[in-house]
C-alpha cells in the first residue's frame, strides 16, 4: 500500500505522503481503493439481481471500503506514520447526494449487504449531479442550494456502455457509470448510474430553480425536482423513463453475455423494484421483448415472473399516479402497453380500486407492480399488516400468495464498525470478533448486564461520542454542547407524519417549566436535523419553529443553562455517523400507522441509545425484542389511528379547546416572544395548521409523550439501570441487520 500511494501521490502531485495535503491523500488513497476493489472476483450466480431505486444514500466510501476491503487499519497506521489521521483524511471526500431518506439509504445497507452475502446483484440508479439540494439555514429559515459532489477523480468510472432511450420526439444516450461495490467477503458487486453527456449545470439558476423543460440538459441535474408545477411532474417522468430503459437494456445485454435466455428471462434475472418510481421497468422490459418478437401473452408472463415491488409507505402522496397525458407526451412507446395491462387487469377483476388506470385517466403506478409482479413486500411487520389488512386489501384477496413481509435492517460494518469504533472494540473486548460476520452473536451481551464495570464503560463511551460531537459541531457550525447533558436525537426528513412538531412542543413545554422554577436534574439538548422537500410550506414551517425556539432559548440565560436546541445544518448520511453514536434518547414519534419502518430507530438502538417511541413501524418489532421494560412506549394505536381516520373523528380543536395545557403549548407559537424573533405569517400558518386541521394528530399523542419523556429524564440518573437498558439494546440489535434481511429476501423472493 505505501509504495503504491506514494507512487499515485508523485505522478499526480510530485508530493509524497509526507509533503502531501490531507486532500491529496485523500485521493490518492481513494485511487488505491479502487484499484483495489477492481481487482476483486465479481460474484457469481444464475440468477442476477438488479436493484432499481430512484435513490442510494450511499455516503462517503473511503473507510467502508477500506473496513470491507480488510484495508482500514493498516491505512490508518500508514497514514498516522506520515502525519496524516485517517478521519481528517476522509473530510476532504464529498458525500455523493444520490438520496433522500430511509428509502435511499436502505438501498445502500442493501448493496452492502448483497455483496458480503456473495450474491450476485447489482444497484441501478440515476448519477443526479447537484443530489437532492443542499440545505443551509439563514435567518431561522432552509435555504436551498445545490449541492455539487462529483470531482475529477471520484469513485465514478465510465464503463464506456451507452444505450439510447427514446422519448416522444427526440432521444437521449446514456452513460453508463460504475461504482464498485465491495462485500465484507472478498467479493464484489456494482452500482449503476445512469446519466445524460448533454447534462448542464449552468442552467441552474437561483437556489435550485432551472429551466425544467429543457430536459437534455437538466435530466440529471436533481433528484425529486419540485413536482408542485406541471413541468415539474413532467421532468419526474422523463427521469424515472431514463432510468428503467436504461436498466432493462442493460439486463437483456447482459443475459445474453452470461449465455441466458430472453425467452426465459425470469431464470436468468430478478428486479426488484423499489417503491413506485422504477415501475416502468415493466412495461419497458414488455416492450423491449415483444420487440425482440416474443408475444405479447408471452412477454408480460415472463416479465412478471421477473419483477418484484417492495411497497415504503401508505402516505398517499408517495404512491404515484401518473396522467396518461404525461406518458403521451414522454413516452408514447409505453402507452398501448399500459392500456393492455390495463385492459388485463379489468379482466382479472372489475372492482375499480384495483386498477390501473382510474376514470380520470391516470396511471397508478403502484397497481402495475401489483398485477404484473410475483411478489410484494412491506417493510416491517406491522406495515405489511396494515397493507394486506386496509391499504392494499382489494390486492390482498386477489392475490394473497404475491404478499410477504421483510423486515428492513441496517448495514453494521458503517453503522457499528465504521460509525462507533470504541463501542465495536469494546464489544470486541468482550465477545470476541465474530459479532462482525454474524450479527446475532451480539447475544452474548446479554452476560455483562450485571458487570457493573461494563455499565460504567458503556456510559463513558458515549460521553466520549459526545465530546466527538460537540467538537464537530463546534468546528462546522460554531455551536457549543455541553456533554454532560442528556442528548436527545430526532434526525429523519421533516414530515408532520415523524411529528417534529411535537418534540417541538415539548421544547415549549421545557422551556415554560424552567421559567417558573421548575429546573431540570440534568440540563438537555435536543438535536434536530431534517431537510423539508422545497415546496412543502409547513415542513418548511416547522423547521422556522424550531430554529425561533433555539434561538429564544439560547438568547435567555435562566434558561439557557438547562435546556439547548440545535437544528444540525444539512443532515446527511456523513452527520448521521456522528450523531447517533452520541445519542442518548432516539426520538421515534410518528403517528402509529404512518411510518412504514424506520431505520434510524435501528441504528439508535445498535449504538446505545433508548428509543421513546410510538408503537408503529419497526418500533413493535424492537419493543418484542427488547422487552417493554428497555424502550419507552406511548401514544395511540395504530388501529385507534386508523379508526379515527375511517370514522372522521379526529378533532384537534376539540382537544385544543377541552385542554388548558395543550393549549397553553400551540398557543406559545404564535406568543409575543416568538413573533418578535420569527416570520408572523409562517407562525401563524402552522398555529392554524395545528388548532384546525393537524392531520397527523400531534395533539392526539402529545400529553403522553411529554409524560414519557420526563419518565426517561429521571430515568437516565439511575446509571447502571440506563446503561443495563442500552447493553439489552445493542445485545437485540442483531435482528436488524440487513444480512438477516437480505437473506431473507433472496430465500423467498429472488432465488439467486
Ligand atoms: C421510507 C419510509 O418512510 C420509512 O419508514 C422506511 O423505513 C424507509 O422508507 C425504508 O423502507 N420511505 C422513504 O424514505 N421514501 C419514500 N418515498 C417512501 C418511504
Amino acid at each position: 500500500m505505501e509504495q503504491r500511494l506514494q507512487s499515485i501521490l508523485n505522478k499526480h502531485y510530485g508530493k509524497n505522503l509526507d509533503t502531501a495535503t490531507d486532500q491529496q491523500v485523500y485521493t490518492a488513497l481513494m485511487l488505491y481503493t479502487k484499484e483495489q476493489l477492481a481487482a476483486m472476483p465479481r460474484t457469481e450466480g444464475k440468477r442476477k439481481l438488479y436493484y432499481v431505486s430512484a435513490e442510494f444514500l450511499i455516503g462517503k466510501l473511503l473507510s467502508n471500503n477500506l473496513i470491507n476491503l480488510g484495508l482500514f487499519d493498516e491505512a490508518k497506521e500508514l497514514l498516522a506514520k506520515h502525519g496524516h489521521e485517517l478521519t481528517a483524511v476522509e473530510e476532504a471526500e464529498n458525500e455523493p447526494s444520490l438520496g433522500n431518506g430511509g428509502l435511499g439509504r436502505l438501498a445502500a445497507c442493501f448493496l452492502d449487504s448483497i455483496a458480503t452475502l456473495n450474491l450476485c446483484g447489482d444497484g441501478a440508479g440515476l448519477n443526479y449531479h447537484d443530489g437532492l439540494f443542499y440545505q443551509k439555514l439563514e435567518n431561522n429559515k432552509q435555504k436551498e442550494e445545490k449541492n455539487p459532489w462529483i470531482t475529477p477523480e471520484s469513485w465514478l468510472t465510465d464503463t464506456g456502455v451507452r444505450f439510447t432511450v427514446p422519448f416522444g420526439g427526440f432521444s437521449l444516450r446514456s452513460v453508463m457509470y460504475d461504482v464498485g461495490v465491495p462485500g465484507y467477503n472478498g467479493r464484489r458487486n456494482s452500482l449503476h448510474l445512469f446519466d445524460v453527456e448533454t447534462v448542464d449545470e449552468s442552467i441552474i439558476g437561483d437556489g435550485i430553480s432551472f429551466d425544467k423543460s429543457d430536459i437534455a440538459r437538466n435530466l440529471t441535474l436533481f433528484l425529486y425536482p419540485d413536482d408542485s408545477d406541471e413541468a415539474g411532474r413532467l421532468l419526474r417522468v422523463y427521469q424515472q423513463y431514463f432510468l428503467v430503459s436504461s436498466t432493462a437494456q442493460l439486463i437483456l445485454k447482459e443475459t445474453r453475455e452470461r449465455g441466458g435466455s430472453i425467452e426465459k428471462l425470469h431464470e436468468s434475472v430478478a428486479v426488484q423494484i423499489n417503491d413506485t418510481h422504477p415501475t416502468m421497468i415493466i412495461p419497458e422490459l414488455i416492450r423491449l421483448l415483444t420487440a425482440e418478437g416474443m408475444s405479447m401473452d408471452d412477454a408480460i408472463r415472463e416479465v412478471s415472473l421477473t419483477c418484484a415491488y417492495t411497497n415504503h409507505t401508505i402516505l398517499a402522496e408517495a404512491l404515484e399516479k401518473w396522467p396518461m397525458d404525461f406518458m403521451r407526451k414522454a413516452v408514447p412507446q409505453l402507452v398501448p402497453i399500459i392500456e393492455e395491462l390495463d385492459k388485463r387487469a379489468k379482466q382479472v377483476s372489475d372492482d375499480p380500486r384495483v386498477a390501473i388506470l382510474d376514470d380520470q385517466d391516470r396511471v397508478y403506478m403502484a397497481h402495475i407492480d401489483i398485477h404484473y409482479g410475483y411478489s410484494v413486500n412491506g417493510v416491517a411487520a406491522l406495515h405489511t399488516e396494515i397493507l394486506k389488512e386496509s391499504e392494499l386489501r382489494p390486492f390482498y384477496e386477489l392475490y394473497p400468495e404475491k404478499f410477504n413481509n421483510k423486515t428492513n435492517g441496517i448495514t453494521f460494518r458503517r453503522w457499528l464498525l465504521h460509525c462507533n469504533q470504541p463501542l465495536a472494540a469494546f464489544i470486541e473486548s468482550l465477545i470476541g470478533p465474530g459479532f462482525k460476520k454474524d450479527a446475532a452473536e451480539l447475544e452474548k451481551l446479554l452476560a455483562f448486564q450485571n458487570d457493573e464495570e461494563v455499565l460504567h464503560q458503556l456510559r463513558r463511551i458515549k460521553t466520549e461520542n459526545k465530546q466527538a460531537l460537540a467538537r464537530y459541531l463546534k468546528a462546522t457550525q460554531g455551536v457549543e454542547l455541553n456533554a454532560d447533558s442528556i442528548f436527545d436525537i430526532q434526525v429523519k426528513r421533516l414530515h408532520e407524519y415523524k411529528r417534529q412538531q411535537m418534540n417541538a412542543l415539548y421544547a415549549i413545554y421545557k422551556y415554560l417549566e424552567i421559567k417558573a422554577g421548575k429546573l431540570p436534574a440534568r440540563p438537555i439538548t435536543m438535536i434536530f436535523g431534517a431537510k423539508a422537500a422545497p415546496a412543502y410550506t409547513i415542513a418548511k414551517d416547522i423547521i422556522h419553529l424550531i430554529l425561533c425556539l433555539s434561538q429564544l432559548i439560547e438568547s435567555d440565560p435562566q434558561v439557557s443553562p438547562y435546556l439547548k436546541v440545535v437544528m444540525v445544518e444539512n443532515y446527511n448520511v456523513t452527520k448521521a455517523e456522528k450523531l447517533i453514536p452520541a445519542c442518548d434518547i432516539s426520538e421515534q414519534i410518528s403517528l402509529a400507522s404512518k411510518e412504514a419502518s424506520g431505520t434510524g430507530n435501528m441504528k439508535f438502538m445498535l449504538n446505545g441509545a433508548l428509543t421513546l417511541g410510538t408503537r408503529d413501524g419497526a418500533n413493535v418489532e424492537i419493543a418484542q425484542l427488547v422487552g417493554e421494560e428497555n424502550i419507552y412506549s406511548f401514544g395511540k394505536s395504530s388501529e385507534e389511528v386508523i379508526r379515527l381516520y375511517d370514522e372522521q373523528a379526529y378533532s384537534s380543536a376539540a382537544l385544543y379547546d377541552g385542554d388548558e395545557e395543550i393549549a397553553r403549548l400551540v398557543d406559545f407559537i404564535i406568543d409575543k416572544k416568538m413573533i418578535r424573533i420569527g416570520d408572523v405569517e409562517s407562525l401563524c400558518r402552522l398555529y392554524k395548521e395545528i388548532v384546525s386541521k393537524d392531520w397527523f394528530m400531534t395533539l392526539l399523542d402529545v400529553k403522553e409523550y411529554i409524560q414519557k419523556k420526563e419518565a426517561m429524564l429521571a430515568d437516565y440518573e439511575d446509571e447502571l439501570t440506563w446503561s443495563r437498558k442500552t447493553l439489552v439494546n445493542i445485545a437485540k440489535a442483531g435482528f436488524f441487520s440487513s444480512d438477516r434481511t437480505i437473506a431473507e429476501y433472496n430465500r423467498d423472493i429472488w432465488h439467486l
